[in-house]
C-alpha cells in the first residue's frame, strides 16, 4: 500500500523540508500507538524522537484520546476574549501547579512560536507599564531557537531560519552560543566549562545600558540547533545579572518542560526560576495544538493596575484556550502525574546517557550531548552537499524502521518518556550500525 493519496501532491507544500526530494522518496505515516509509528508500507516505526519532541507519554493514549473525543463532542469552540469556560481554569491551574517558584499565571497560545512571540510582548509591555518604557532592547543567543514568528526569529540564532526574511525585529542582540567542543567535547550532562559566557549579557549592558533592555530569552538547554545544554552555573549567573538590572528573563521550555530533562521544567532541574516561561509541545502530548507563557506574580500584578474595565493585555488568538486544547493537556498532565513519567525519565536518564556515549569512537562523531531523555550526536561536516551525514542516517534509519531527528550535522534523540530500555538499545544500535555503513 502507498499512502499517498490520489490528486495533486504538488498542493502540499511541507515546512522545513526538501519538498521535491521528499516527493521523488517519501516518508509516510499513517498511524501510531505507544513507542511506535505504522508508515504506509505497514511497517513499524519506533518513535526516537517523540514525533517532534512532543509525545512525552507515547501516541494515542486511551485518556487524552477520551478527553478530546468528549469534548469535541459538548464544546468545540469557546470564545476566549471576554469569555470563559471551566476546562480553560482548570488546565491554567493545573500548568500553574506544575510550574516552580512564583510563576503561578497562564496565558494560552497554540503553538511554541506564539508563546515566543507573546513573551517577548509581555516583557515590553510589562516594562512599560512599570514606568521603563526606555527598555525596548530583546536580547536573543546565537544558535538560539524560538520558533518561526518575527520576534522568535529576530532573537533566536539560527542564520538559516532569518537570512531571507528582511530586517526582522530591529533592538536585537545576541549572546554567544555556549557550544564549545575544545573544552567540553563528550560531556555527560551539563558540560563543566562556560558559565562565564553568561557574562557576555554584563558586556551587553555595559554597551547600551541596563536602561535599554527589556529582556532576554534562552532555552535552559537549546534543542533544534544540536542538543546543547547549558554549561554549569550558566544560567544562575545570568539569572543574578537580569535581576542586577531589572531585566526580564524568560526561559523557552518548549523542548525541555514536561519531563524532557527528568524534571516537570528544566527551572526546576537546575533551580533557576526565569520570570517567564514559554512551553508547547509536551503539554498537550502534541495531540492538539498549545502553547502558552507561564508568568510571574510580578508580572500579572503589573497588568492588574488599571481600571478594573480596561482590558490588561491587548493580545491573544481565536484559538487562546481552546476547548479542545484544554482537556487534551489536563488528560496529558494526569498521565505524566499518575505514571510518574517526569521521574521516569528522570531514572532511565543514566541508561539513556550510557547508550549514548556508547557511539564515541564510532567513524564521523565529534561529539555527543545529552541530558535528561535527550541526546545530540554530533558528526564531521562533508564538504561540498547539502546531504549531510544526519539526514542520511535519519532517512535510512526511518527506512529500518526508526524515526530520529536531524539538525545540520547532529542526530538528535529524544524518545516518549515511556521508552524502555531495550527500546533505547535499538535507538542507539541502530544509530551505530548506520555510522558504519556510511561513508
Ligand atoms: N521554542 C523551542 C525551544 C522549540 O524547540 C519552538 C519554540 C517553536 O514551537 P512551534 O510549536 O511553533 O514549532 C520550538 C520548536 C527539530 C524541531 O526537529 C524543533 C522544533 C520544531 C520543529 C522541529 O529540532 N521546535
Amino acid at each position: 500500500m502507498n499512502a499517498f493519496p490520489p490528486g495533486n501532491h504538488d498542493a502540499l507544500w511541507l515546512p522545513f523540508t526538501a519538498n521535491r526530494q521528499f516527493r521523488a522518496s517519501p516518508r509516510m505515516l499513517v498511524s501510531a500507538h505507544g513507542m511506535y509509528y505504522k508508515d504506509d508500507k505497514g511497517n513499524s516505526v519506533l518513535d526516537g524522537c517523540a514525533g517532534l519532541w512532543c509525545v512525552n507519554a507515547g501516541h494515542t493514549r486511551p485518556r487524552i484520546v477520551e478527553a478530546v473525543q468528549k469534548t469535541v463532542a459538548t464544546l468545540d469552540f469557546a470564545p476566549a476574549f471576554q469569555m470563559g469556560h471551566p476546562l480553560a481554569f482548570e488546565a491554567a491551574d493545573r500548568v500553574a501547579r506544575l510550574a516552580p517558584g512564583d510563576l503561578n499565571h497562564v496565558f494560552f497560545c497554540n503553538s511554541g512560536s506564539e508563546a515566543g512571540d507573546s513573551a517577548l510582548k509581555i516583557a515590553l509591555a510589562y516594562q512599560r507599564l512599570r514606568g521603563e518604557g526606555t527598555r525596548t532592547r530583546l536580547i536573543g543567543r546565537e544558535r538560539g531557537y524560538h520558533g518561526v514568528g518575527f520576534g522568535g526569529i529576530s532573537v533566536g540564532g539560527i542564520s538559516g531560519n532569518r537570512k531571507l526574511y528582511g530586517s526582522l525585529l530591529t533592538g536585537v542582540d545576541h549572546l554567544p552560543h555556549t557550544l564549545d567542543l575544545r573544552r567540553n567535547a563528550f560531556s555527560r550532562g551539563q558540560p563543566e566549562h562556560g558559565a562565564e559566557l553568561a557574562d557576555e549579557l554584563e558586556r551587553i549592558v555595559t554597551l547600551h545600558d541596563a536602561s535599554n533592555i527589556a529582556a532576554v530569552i534562552v532555552e535552559p538547554m537549546s534543542g533544534s540547533t544540536g542538543v546543547l545544554p547549558a554549561p554549569k552555573g550558566y544560567l544562575k549567573r545570568l539569572r543574578e545579572i537580569c535581576t542586577k538590572h531589572g531585566i526580564v528573563l524568560i526561559f523557552d521550555e518548549v523542548i525541555t518542560g514536561f519531563g524532557r530533562l527528568g524534571a516537570s521544567f528544566a527551572a526546576e532541574k537546575y533551580g533557576v526560576v526565569p520570570d517567564i516561561m514559554t512551553v508547547a509541545k509536551g503539554i498537550t502530548n502534541g495531540t492538539v495544538p498549545m502553547g502558552a507563557n507561564i508568568v510571574s506574580d510580578k508580572i500579572f500584578e503589573a497588568f492588574m493596575q488599571g481600571p478594573p474595565e480596561a482590558i490588561d493585555l491587548p493580545h491573544g488568538y481565536t484559538y487562546t484556550a481552546h476547548p479542545i486544547a484544554c482537556a487534551a493537556a489536563i488528560a496529558t498532565l494526569d498521565i505524566y502525574a499518575e505514571e510518574h513519567l517526569f521521574e521516569r525519565a528522570g531514572a532511565l536518564s543514566s541508561y539513556f546517557e550510557n547508550a549514548a556515549h556508547a557511539l564515541r569512537g564510532y567513524p564521523h562523531v565529534v561529539d555527543i550531548r545529552n541530558e535528561g531523555l535527550v541526546a545530540g550526536i554530533e558528526l564531521e561536516p562533508r564538504p561540498g552537499t547539502s546531504t549531510t551525514r544526519a539526514y542520511e542516517i535519519f532517512d535510512r534509519a526511518f527506512r529500518q524502521g526508526v524515526l530520529l531527528r536531524y539538525t545540520g550535522d547532529t542526530v538528535a534523540i529524544s524518545p516518549p518518556l515511556i521508552v524502555e530500555k531495550n527500546e533505547i538499545d535499538r535507538i542507539f544500535e541502530t544509530i551505530g550500525r548506520l555510522l558504519k555503513e556510511i561513508d
